[in-house]
This record gives structure tokens, C-alpha cells and sequence, in this order.
């Protein structure tokens, strides 16, 4: 097995010190920061992302694998030039106003991070001026919405209407989600994209940013 297959394997299975030791070894070795990334670190997230969809991976194992790939980024990260380091695109991300729930939040957070975006997370309880600000600040290539009641999801409509009136609407995606979010609602308030979990939400903004 290649240490980048065994590098992979040990994201996989949420082996952070593990992976820390190889990763390492491989920057002694010689390869390249770039390709450890690439073919080690994220080539192993991205199957955590698969199993974490089909249910056959849960939300402390995910924790995990997404530490393991940090501690490795840790090491990496001083060998890479900020402008040569992966990104997937720009994020903003926050819970919507009212709401404080912020765990799915944060597994979306980990697993985006971990597929090389970058992520601004306002945190919880979002008024959409600040989502509009926050949008003004970092140009984003898209926004992320997370409620989890039935009585917060309404100011999803509201964000949306707030960057519609500041004419950023066209600027930035916005993608939302959350356990009592559905593609009609998403459809309904004008986002472009509901994901139902972390997985499927990087797979959504790879698609709509790309
Ligand atoms: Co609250 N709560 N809670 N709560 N809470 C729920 C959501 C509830 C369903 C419980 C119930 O009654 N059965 C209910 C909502 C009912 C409704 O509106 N239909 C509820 C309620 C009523 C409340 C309070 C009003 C209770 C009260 O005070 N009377 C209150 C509201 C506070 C507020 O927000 N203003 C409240 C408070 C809390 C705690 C603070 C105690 C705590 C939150 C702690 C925290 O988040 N830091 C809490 C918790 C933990 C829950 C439950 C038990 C668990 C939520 C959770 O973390 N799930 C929840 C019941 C339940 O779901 N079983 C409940 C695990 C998490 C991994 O899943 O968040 O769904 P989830 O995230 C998933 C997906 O939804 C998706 O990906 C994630 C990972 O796969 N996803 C996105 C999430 N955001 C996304 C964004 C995306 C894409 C995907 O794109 C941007």
C-alpha cells in the first residue's frame, strides 16, 4: 500500500495521530505538500463524505476523520504558499436569526473545510443584514443558510429578500439546509440549492461554485 493509500486510510478510520506521524514522514520524505493533500488527505475525506451519505459512517466518526485531516493541513500548511493552497471557493456560512442550534452547522463547517473551502462561519442567530454585510466583506461565491425550526426557516426568505433589495442576489449563491429545510421550500423562497446533509452540501457547492 502507498503512503498516500495508507494516509487516506487513516482519515478514513478518524486516526488523527496516525495521520499526523504519516504525514510527516512524508514531508521528510521528500513529496510534495500539494500532493499529500490531494491524493492522501482529501482523497480519504471525500470517501468519509460517500459512507458519512450512505449512513454507514455517523457524526463522531466524521468528527474524527475531519480532525485526523486537519492535523495533517496543520503540518502542511506552513510549506504551502497561501496562494497555491486548494480551494474550492469562498463560503459564508451561519445559523439563521433566532435559531441557535449549530451542530450540523458545524459538521457542514468541518466537512466543507475538508474538502478545501473556505469557510466564514458567523456562527448562530444570523440576522440577514448581517448576512448582506458579511457578503459586502468577503465576497463569497456562495451562502450557506442552516435552521433547524420551523419557525426560524422563514428567515431564510427574508435573507434572500435583504440581498435581493442590496443587489448582491446575483453575486452570491445561496444554498440552505437543515432538518425541517426540503427542495420545495428551497424552491419556494428562491435559493439555489438544498442539501439534506454536510456530504451532500459540499457536493452541492462544488457543483453550483464550479
Ligand atoms: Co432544539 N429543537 N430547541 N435544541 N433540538 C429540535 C430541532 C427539535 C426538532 C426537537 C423536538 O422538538 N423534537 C425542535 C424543533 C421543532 C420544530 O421547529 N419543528 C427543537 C426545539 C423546539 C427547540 C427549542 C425551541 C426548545 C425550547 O427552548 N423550548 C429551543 C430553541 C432555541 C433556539 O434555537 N432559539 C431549542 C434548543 C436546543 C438546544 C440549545 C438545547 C440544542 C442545540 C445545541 C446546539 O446546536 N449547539 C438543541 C438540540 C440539540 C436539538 C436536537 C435534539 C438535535 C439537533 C442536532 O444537533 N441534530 C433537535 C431534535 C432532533 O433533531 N432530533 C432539536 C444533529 C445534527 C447533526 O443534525 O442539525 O439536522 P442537524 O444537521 C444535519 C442536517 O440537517 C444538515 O446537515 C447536518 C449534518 O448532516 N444541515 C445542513 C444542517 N444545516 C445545514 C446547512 C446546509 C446544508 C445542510 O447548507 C448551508
Amino acid at each position: 500500500m502507498s503512503d498516500f493509500t495508507s494516509l487516506a486510510e487513516l482519515v478514513i478510520n478518524g486516526n488523527y495521530n496516525g495521520a499526523k506521524d504519516l504525514t510527516q514522514k512524508m514531508i521528510d520524505n521528500g513529496n510534495d505538500p500539494l500532493e499529500i493533500i490531494n491524493q492522501g488527505l482529501m482523497a480519504g475525506m471525500n470517501v468519509v463524505g460517500v459512507r458519512f451519505k450512505a449512513g454507514d459512517m455517523y457524526v463522531p466518526e466524521v468528527m474524527m476523520s475531519a480532525k485526523a485531516m486537519s492535523t495533517g493541513i496543520e503540518l502542511l500548511k506552513p510549506l504551502i504558499a497561501d496562494k497555491d493552497m486548494p480551494t474550492a471557493g469562498k463560503v459564508v456560512i451561519g445559523t439563521v436569526k433566532g435559531d441557535l442550534h449549530d451542530i450540523g452547522k458545524k459538521l457542514v463547517v468541518m466537512m466543507m473545510e475538508s474538502a478545501g473551502f473556505e469557510i466564514i462561519d458567523l456562527g448562530v442567530d444570523i440576522d440577514p443584514a448581517a448576512f448582506v454585510k458579511a457578503v459586502k466583506e468577503h465576497s463569497p461565491q456562495a451562502i450557506g443558510l442552516s435552521a433547524l425550526l420551523t419557525t426560524t426557516m422563514l428567515s431564510m426568505k427574508d435573507t434572500i429578500e435583504a440581498l435581493k433589495e442590496e443587489g448582491l442576489r446575483d453575486s452570491v449563491k445561496v444554498v440552505i439546509g437543515g432538518a425541517p429545510i426540503s427542495q420545495s421550500f428551497a424552491d419556494e423562497i428562491g435559493a439555489d440549492g438544498y442539501a439534506a446533509d454536510a456530504a451532500s452540501a459540499t457536493e452541492l457547492c462544488r457543483r453550483i461554485i464550479a
